[in-house]
């Protein structure tokens, strides 16, 4: 297979757009945001003339004295978004759908496929204030507005300005990707492990011996000269057939050997959970693809998230200087220059679930979290969903490039398709540029075509078909004798009878 390697990119007034840069120092995209929409709404600014085009913006009207609640989701297909109202704290309640304990703060950062549930408190003068969401870039400003209007404003657009953070008031954000803001932004973090569950009855999946797990998931574009998205250094590819209904006739399978600590290789990456294990996963951004922050998002389950790991920061630019070290990316080269493939923990001792600061009583749930670049997140689940669910970057851009993995739990406990239910079979020629023939055991499904019931019942059907067909030749043969006999006859002296009508 022949990749086809895109030039992208843009420009402005024959300008061409820089890559946009993240507050740590890494990157977002080379592709520009012009503007975002809250509910469908939003302005195109003119970054030159610092106008705008005034399309009218979402109005959320409040009344004073109550409480209200926001449920914000992230749709968007690559920037996070710092979410805020003016003159207004915030109270993150949940995230994906669970309950945390209440957290006050003056914004929460949202990624894409993230969930966050808000309350605001409509306890400011009446009046009209900006609802903000912003994207981290550094050496960008982009941002997109709302309105919350209290019942009794006037119509007109706010004159709200964000709040001032300072160095002995300082703004709170929750779930930043990185460590420190700048420091002249006067603004802490606090990180999503950092929330609590609200249940006490919902503690992290325990360590049982024998039925424990791990698996360390680099999310990255390692390589050299090709540099896909991609886990553990499989670009992801599709299967060519129905993954449920077809669980052992997989094929691009990853056991080839250009898949390795060093190498890049393309295949449908999975990882086949025992049912009832408490699997350990352990998120990764590290090594020569790391550089951009990715919200990993797990279909079929929610995980509990029990620690992240950051890189290491100048706490005065909040630029990342280095790694975080509790990874050992091994491949056998420089830290810098390994894939990260095949990491463990840099301390043996903390296998086994056995990572000191984990949040085991009250783990927030989660099915999106952002790891950063340079760091890791610690989850878990139990493997009791029996499925084949789709884990992936939810910056559609990376998944589409590979970084996406199939979790295949539990064939054994699939309830089985009815008898002779169709099954759909790939048509696509076999490559054996990409991937190796899946053994003779794994293709038992095809096989089942030609068993020789099968073959008898073709036979017959086939034998009665010819027969069939001998029948009606021998039919029609014997109808046309015995029309033609009276319409065309000779007589004794060798006269032409035309027909019956001859005798009239
Ligand atoms: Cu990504």
């Amino acid at each position: 297979m022949e990749d086809a390697r895109m030039v992208f990119g843009g420009y402005d007034n024959r300008e061409k757009f820089q890559v946009s840069r993240s507050l740590d120092g890494q990157y977002f995209s080379l592709l520009k945001a012009h503007s975002g929409l809250i509910n469908g709404k939003g302005r195109f600014w003119d970054s030159h003339k610092n106008t705008h085009n005034e399309a009218p913006l979402e109005i959320f009207t409040v009344k004073q004295g109550n409480k209200y609640r926001f449920r914000i989701i992230g749709v968007g297909a690559l920037y996070p978004w710092t979410i805020s109202v003016d003159g207004h704290k915030i109270t993150v309640v949940a995230s994906d759908g669970f309950d945390v304990e209440p957290q006050i703060a003056d914004s929460v950062i949202i990624n894409a496929g993230e969930r966050y549930d808000v309350i605001i408190d409509a306890d400011q003068p009446i009046g009209n204030y900006w609802i903000r969401a912003k994207t981290l870039e550094s050496n960008r400003n982009t941002s997109v507005e709302a309105i919350l209007h209290y019942q009794g404003a006037s119509d007109t657009e706010p004159l709200s300005t964000h709040r001032t953070c300072t160095d002995t008031d300082k703004c709170l954000v929750v779930n930043c990707f990185f460590t420190y803001y700048p420091q002249n932004d006067f603004t802490l973090c606090l990180p999503v492990d950092k929330l609590k569950h609200k249940s006490d009855n919902d503690q992290a999946p325990k360590v049982i011996q024998g039925k424990f797990t791990e698996y360390f998931l680099n999310f990255a574009f390692p390589g050299k000269s090709f540099t896909p998205g991609s886990v553990n250094g499989r670009r992801f590819i599709s299967p060519t057939k129905i993954a449920l209904a077809n669980p052992k006739d997989m094929d691009y399978p990853c056991d080839n050997t250009e898949c390795d600590e060093q190498k890049i290789c393309t295949c449908t990456y999975s990882l086949n959970l025992k049912h009832g294990d408490t699997v350990q996963m352990v998120f990764l951004n590290m090594g020569s693809g790391k550089g951009w922050a990715h919200p990993i998002h797990m279909h079929g389950h929610t995980f509990y998230v029990l620690k992240m790991g950051y890189a290491q920061y100048d706490n005065r630019t909040g630029e990342m200087i280095g790694e975080n070290k509790d990874i050992d990316c091994r491949g056998g080269v420089a830290k810098n220059e390994s894939f990260c493939n095949d990491a463990t923990w840099s301390n043996s001792s903390w296998v086994n679930g056995n990572i000191p600061d984990l949040e085991l009583k009250k783990p927030v749930r989660k099915d999106t979290i952002i790891v950063p670049s340079g760091g890791y997140v610690v989850t878990r689940i139990v493997a009791d969903n029996p499925g084949v669910w789709f884990m992936h970057c939810h910056i559609e851009l990376h998944a589409n490039d590979g970084m996406a993995i199939i979790i295949n739990e539990s064939h054994a406990n699939h309830p089985s398709p009815p008898q002779n239910f169709p099954r759909c079979h790939s048509f696509q020629e076999y490559d054996s540029t990409i991937t190796q023939r899946p053994e003779d055991d794994d293709l038992f499904e095809i096989n089942d075509l030609y068993t020789e019931r099968n073959f008898w019942i073709m036979f017959g059907v086939l034998c009665a078909v010819i027969v069939l067909q001998f029948i009606i030749i021998l039919c029609k043969f014997c109808c046309e004798r015995s029309k033609d006999k009276p319409e065309k006859s000779y007589d004794f002296n060798g006269h032409f009878n035309s027909g019956f009508n001859s005798k009239t």
